[in-house]
């Protein structure tokens, strides 16, 4: 009760302060009004939870150039990395109650707010190659009824885009369903997330993103799960003995504005984001399979972590305990989150 209270307190303060260094518009965000509409001017917030030259940061910064230059000096972007503006969670909530235009987040931080964010932290459920994953999140039927959820919560979701397979690092190897027993993994805050490693015998334990790298230094847990780029930037691999290639669920991120902020935008404005979206999509799919390749090999070359790949039939001992966390997902959902679920299996057989 307390943290919330605290939470909302920071979140009330963030958005007076960043009123201050916005485009001082006159409605929710930076949008100026000035004579005539061809003039106006938009400055926007664009904040995610990833360090400089990481996915998040790449896809910012090419809307910030695409939009800043095909808008002949109308837009600016101002990326805020690293999570300046907040942990995952509040920027959720700052992007929902619109102290910020724009932000990337991912579903592991909605999922308290849209339970049927969960559907993407389900093992074994994704397409095993990234192409795939990204068709289903850019062209499938269970992702429109999901972004129909999204901007029920004020979120207007203009992209979802592949950042790699999450992979697992701990302390010792991990290959099977028992070398999970009690094993304290640290996962992003999602309830579903928590249940799949729970069926496996883990103990999850939620932990900032920022104070990962010292929860695994100081052993408060035994191990992470998050893609190899990241693994790599965050140095999570100087403090781990082992990296299992495990490859079990995808990290997708979602690029979104603030829902009202985004219907006070006239038609051209739009279009300059949402041609700039397709390009940073695009861009990115390149950029993630080439930052994640690089992080391997720098991971091998430049620290002493074990890598281990885990075969075909050790993935499966672990995709044969997925159903009570699909169970809890859907008891957490009800219909909609089941429809959800059946459509995004129906694109991954389909696309
Ligand atoms: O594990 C996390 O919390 C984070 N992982 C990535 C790859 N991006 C940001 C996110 O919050």
């Amino acid at each position: 009760m307390h943290k919330k209270l605290a939470a909302l307190l920071l979140i009330a303060f963030m958005m007076v302060a960043l009123a201050g260094c916005g485009g001082g518009g006159s409605n929710v965000a930076g949008g100026q009004a000035n004579d005539s509409a061809a003039a106006q001017t938009y400055n926007w917030r664009l904040p995610h939870e990833e360090v400089a030259g990481s996915c998040q940061d790449l896809y910012a910064n090419k809307f910030k150039e695409i939009v800043e230059s095909k808008s002949e000096g109308r837009i600016k972007v101002d990326v805020y990395p690293v999570g300046q503006l907040g942990d995952s969670t509040n920027q959720v909530e700052l992007l929902q109650m619109g102290g910020v235009e724009f932000a990337i987040n991912n579903p592991g931080a909605t999922a308290t707010i849209i339970p049927e964010a969960n559907v993407f932290s389900l093992h074994f459920l994704m397409p095993s190659d990234m192409a795939g994953v990204r068709k289903v999140v850019t062209e499938g039927e269970g992702i429109k009824k999901l972004n129909a959820l999204y901007e029920n919560q004020g979120m207007y979701v203009l992209d979802w885009f592949p950042e790699g397979f999450n992979v697992w690092t701990a302390n010792k190897p991990i290959v099977t369903p028992e070398d999970m027993k009690g094993f304290k993994i640290r996962t992003m805050a999602a309830p579903v997330i928590a249940k799949s490693y729970e069926a496996y015998g883990a103990n999850p334990v939620p932990v900032p993103y920022m104070e990962l790298y010292s929860a695994l230094q100081l052993k408060m847990v035994d191990g992470q799960v998050n893609p190899l780029f990241a693994i790599d930037e965050m140095k999570f691999a100087e403090v781990q003995k082992y990296l299992m290639l495990s490859n079990q669920d995808s990290f997708v991120g979602t690029f979104a504005a603030n829902r009202d902020y985004w219907n006070t935008l006239p038609e051209d404005i739009q279009k300059i984001v949402k041609d700039a979206v397709v390009e940073c999509n695009q861009y990115l799919f390149e950029k993630q399979q080439e930052l994640n390749e690089k992080a391997l090999e720098n991971i091998k070359a430049t620290t002493s972590i074990e890598v281990i790949e885990l075969t075909d039939s050790q993935r499966d001992v672990f995709r044969s305990l997925v159903e009570p966390a699909r169970r809890t997902y859907v008891e957490m959902t009800g219909e909609s989150g089941k429809e959800i679920m059946e459509l995004i299996v129906a694109d991954v057989d389909k696309l």
